[in-house]
C-alpha cells in the first residue's frame, strides 16, 4: 500500500521519488510505503489551500460549523476502521484508540463546529463615533504533528483553524502517515471546498518547507522541545505566528491524606497510557514519606497486572513503542537509571511473550517500569523519556515538594492528590505548569485550554483560548460627526 498526500480534494502521489517504509510497531512488518512531498508538492498544496481559503472565508460561521459537525459524524461512523488504522500505525491498544483517539478528534470538530457561528468581535460606543472589532482568519495555517496521537493532533489543530475561516496544510509525523488522510476525506465528504485541509507527507525537511513558505501565515506544532526551538527561530525571520505544544517532565504530587486507590489509578494513567508516550505524563511521582511504602506496594502490584501485548487484542492494556530506535532510547534510560543508583522496582525489560503467551519478540515491547531510590538530579528524573518509565521521589513538606516540582525547564502539566481542598488549590497555584489536575491526571476535555509554561510551549489548544491563536483582531473606527483637524 502507498500512503499518499491529499491535495485539492484528492489522494495524490508525490511528484518526487523519495519514499520510505512505514512499519507496524507491534511486529515490525511493513504497513506500506510513504512518499516524501517535495517543493513542487508543497507549492501545489499552497496554491490549492489559498484557493480554498478565498472560498471558505466568505462563508458564514454557521455554514463553516455545519461542515465541521458533519465531518465529526463521519469520523464517529468510521470509528472502528480509523481506530484500527491508528493502532496499526502507533502500536497503541485498540481499546485506547476506540475510546479516546477518534472520539477526541470528533469532540474537537463538534466543539469548534458548534462555536463557529458565535465567533464575533465587539462593539464600542465612542464620542460621536463607534468602534467595533472583527475576528478575521489568518489565511493558510500549517499543522505539524507528532506520532503519539496522530488523528487527535490533526483535529485539535484543524478544528479551530477551519472554524475561524482559515485553511490548513497538515503534515503528520513521518512515523504515522495514515489517519490524517481519513480526516481529509471526512472534510471533503462533509462539503469542504477542495484544498481546505491538505495533507503532505514527510520528515522534518517537509515541516521546514512549510515553516519557511511565505504564503503560510501560521505554524502549529506538536512535537519535541528542540523542534519547537528550530521552528520558532525559522518563523521569526517572517514574524510568523507560532503555537507550540512540546514535551514535559511533569510532577504528580501525592499527599499523605490522598485517597490512595485513586492516587495509584492516576499514577498508572499518568505514566502508562499509550505506552507512556504522552507529553503531559506525570513521570516524577512525589510521594509523601508517611504513605510511601503502602503507596509503592499497591502501585507495583497493579503495574505488574498491566496486560501488555498484541495491540489489536481488545483485552490488551499496553502496546508497542513507536519504533525500534525509540525503544532502544527508552532502554538506555533504564540503564542510565540503574547506573546512577536508582532501584528498578519492576519492569523495564523486553518481554518474550505477551499476557496471553504469544511471542512478541518481533515488536517494540517493553514492560512498564518503576524506579525508586531516585533523586532529582538523575537523568531519569530530569529528561523526558517518552516511554513507560516512572520515577518515585519521596518528600516531607509541602514547601519542599513545590520547590522540587518546579525545578525543571519544562512546564506542561502537574497533578496534586489530596483530600484537603485548600491544600489542593494552594499547591496547584504555585506549580509552574499550564495544564493541571487535582485528584486526577491526564484528562483533557475539549472545553479546557491545553498547553505549556516555560519550555513546554506557547499558545493554547482547545477551548475558547484557541480562537485567538487562529484569528487576528481588526479594529474599525466609524465617525458619525465631522473630522476635527488642526489643518
Ligand atoms: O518529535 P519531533 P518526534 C516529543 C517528545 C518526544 C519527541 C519525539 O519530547 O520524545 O517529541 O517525537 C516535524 N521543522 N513529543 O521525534 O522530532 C517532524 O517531522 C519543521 C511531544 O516525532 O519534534 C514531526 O512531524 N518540522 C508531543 C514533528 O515535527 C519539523 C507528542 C515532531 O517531530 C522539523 C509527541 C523542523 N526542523 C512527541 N523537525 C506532545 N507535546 O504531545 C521535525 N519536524
Amino acid at each position: 500500500m502507498m500512503y499518499t498526500q491529499f491535495i485539492d480534494g484528492a489522494l495524490t502521489k508525490s511528484s518526487g521519488d523519495e519514499s520510505w517504509i512505514n512499519y507496524n510497531p507491534a511486529n515490525n512488518i511493513p504497513l506500506g510505503e510513504v512518499c516524501q512531498s517535495n517543493e513542487q508538492d508543497i507549492e501545489a498544496a499552497v496554491d490549492s489551500s489559498e484557493k480554498a481559503f478565498h472560498i471558505w472565508r466568505t462563508k458564514t460561521g454557521a455554514e463553516r460549523g455545519r461542515v465541521l459537525l458533519k465531518a465529526a459524524d463521519i469520523l464517529r461512523s468510521r470509528l472502528e476502521k480509523i481506530a484500527l488504522l491508528e493502532t496499526h500505525d502507533v502500536g497503541k491498544p485498540i481499546s485506547e484508540s476506540l475510546a479516546v483517539d477518534i472520539t477526541s478528534a470528533a469532540d474537537a470538530l463538534e466543539y469548534f463546529g458548534g462555536m463557529a457561528a458565535g465567533i464575533h468581535g465587539e462593539f464600542f460606543d465612542l464620542k460621536n463615533a463607534f468602534g467595533y472589532t472583527r475576528r478575521e482568519p489568518l489565511g493558510i495555517c500549517a499543522g505539524i504533528g507528532a506520532w503519539n496521537y496522530p488523528i487527535q493532533v490533526a483535529a485539535w489543530k484543524a478544528a479551530p483553524a477551519l472554524a475561524c475561516g482559515n485553511s490548513m496544510i497538515f503534515k503528520p509525523s513521518e512515523l504515522t502517515p495514515a489517519t490524517a488522510l481519513e480526516l481529509a476525506n471526512a472534510f471533503m465528504e462533509a462539503g469542504a471546498p477542495p484544498g481546505l485541509f491538505n495533507v503532505v507527507q514527510g520528515d522534518g525537511r517537509v515541516g521546514a518547507m512549510l515553516v519557511d513558505h511565505p504564503r503560510i501565515a501560521k505554524i502549529s506544532l506538536t512535537g519535541s522541545v528542540p523542534t519547537g526551538k528550530k521552528i520558532l527561530t525559522a518563523a521569526a525571520s517572517q514574524l510568523k505566528k507560532v503555537t507550540l505544544e512540546l514535551g514535559g517532565k511533569s510532577p504528580l504530587i501525592i499527599f499523605e491524606d490522598a485517597d490512595i486507590h485513586n492516587a495509584v489509578s492516576a499514577t498508572l494513567l499518568a505514566n502508562f497510557y499509550t505506552q507512556g508516550e504522552v507529553c503531559s505524563n506525570g513521570t516524577r511521582v512525589f510521594v509523601h514519606h508517611q504513605i510511601f511504602d503502602s503507596f509503592l506496594m499497591k502501585l507495583k502490584e497493579r503495574t505488574e497486572k498491566i496486560r501488555l501485548g498484541d495491540p489489536t487484542d481488545p483485552d490488551t492494556q499496553m502496546g508497542a513503542l513507536i519504533s525500534k530506535a525509540h525503544m532502544e532510547k527508552v532502554i538506555r534510560f533504564i540503564d542510565s537509571g540503574k547506573s546512577s543508583g536508582a532501584t528498578l522496582l519492576t519492569g523495564g525489560y523486553i518481554p518474550e511473550t505477551d499476557f496471553k503467551g504469544r511471542n512478541i519478540t518481533s515488536g517494540n515491547f517493553m514492560t512498564p517500569a518503576i524506579f525508586t531510590n531516585c533523586n532529582d538530579s538523575m537523568d531519569i528524573c530530569k529528561e523526558e523519556i517518552f516511554g513507560p518509565v516512572l520515577s518515585i521521589l519521596k518528600f516531607d513538606t509541602e514547601e519542599e515538594v513545590i520547590e522540587r516540582a518546579n525545578n525543571t525547564s519544562f512546564g506542561l502539566s502537574a497533578g496534586v492528590f489530596t483530600n484537603d481542598i485548600k491544600r489542593g488549590h494552594r499547591v496547584i497555584h504555585q506549580l509552574q505548569a499550564g495544564t493541571c489536575w487535582i485528584n486526577n491526571y491526564n484528562i483533557t476535555p475539549i472545553e479546557l485550554p491545553f498547553g505549556g509554561y516555560k519550555q513546554s510551549g506557547q499558545g493554547r489548544e482547545n477551548s475558547l483560548a484557541a480562537i485567538q491563536h487562529y484569528t487576528q483582531l481588526k479594529s474599525v473606527y466609524v465617525e458619525l460627526g465631522n473630522v476635527e483637524s488642526p489643518y
